[in-house]
């Protein structure tokens, strides 16, 4: 009989898993194109502010009627230069690996914040990464100051808010799809920060669909 009542439990378990996390994914966000470049404009919020979830931490994308849409899968087409511009609203968690305080695989092998191009950040000032492993392409986002007087605190941020902005440009491979996620350790209130949404796609993790 308990042999029974476990393996229900688990089978159920195992089902709710598959039905509501595995199989669960945001909407594609199609980035704009224009002569022959593309132009994908994001911004990560240090909480989202509504349901499901309005305590994670969590990346958002901009339409190209300039609509943010709380996804991270992010269309783009093949071989193509992308310039990637990202609002950074969070403030600083700081990098466990300084490996990923350099900037990789970007157009010159630099990215800009505020204006300022870079190579390496203190891993100390890190808020979020935008690394997509299998493109060897990583870069480190500079959080806005602890004592920041204007933070934001809902998505989508507004430029009046305290924030850091991020340029960087890279090339598409050919199609397929390539995950990215952020790798500084963000989920302030789960286990060593890297629960809730750090595990969960849509918020700190995502997809590049190059077609
Ligand atoms: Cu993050």
């Amino acid at each position: 009989m308990g042999i029974l009542v476990a393996a229900t439990v688990l089978v159920v378990a195992v089902f709710f898993y598959i039905a509501d996390f595995l199989a669960v994914a945001p909407p594609v966000l199609a980035a704009s194109t224009q002569n022959g470049a593309s132009t994908l404009t994001l911004q990560t919020v240090p909480a989202y502010g509504h349901a499901p979830e309005p305590d994670w931490v969590t990346y958002l994308g901009l339409d190209s009627n300039g609509h943010w849409h709380h996804t991270t899968i992010y269309q783009l087409p093949a071989h193509t230069l992308v310039h990637v511009t990202l609002y950074q609203f969070d403030s600083a968690s700081g990098l466990r690996n300084p490996f990923l305080a350099q900037v990789r695989g970007t157009a010159g092998g630099i990215a800009s914040v505020d204006g300022k191009s870079f190579s390496v950040l203190n891993g100390d000032d890190a808020s979020h990464t935008f690394t997509v492993p299998d493109l060897g392409l990583s870069v480190p986002l500079k959080g806005v100051p602890a004592g920041a007087k204007n933070p934001c605190s809902a998505a989508p941020c507004a430029l009046s808010f305290d924030h850091t902005t991020i340029r960087f440009s890279f090339v598409t491979p050919g199609p397929g799809v390539y995950r990215w996620q952020c790798f500084v350790p963000c989920a302030a209130q789960f286990f060593y920060g890297f629960g809730g949404p750090m595990q969960t796609i849509g918020w700190m993790s995502g997809e590049l669909k190059v077609v």
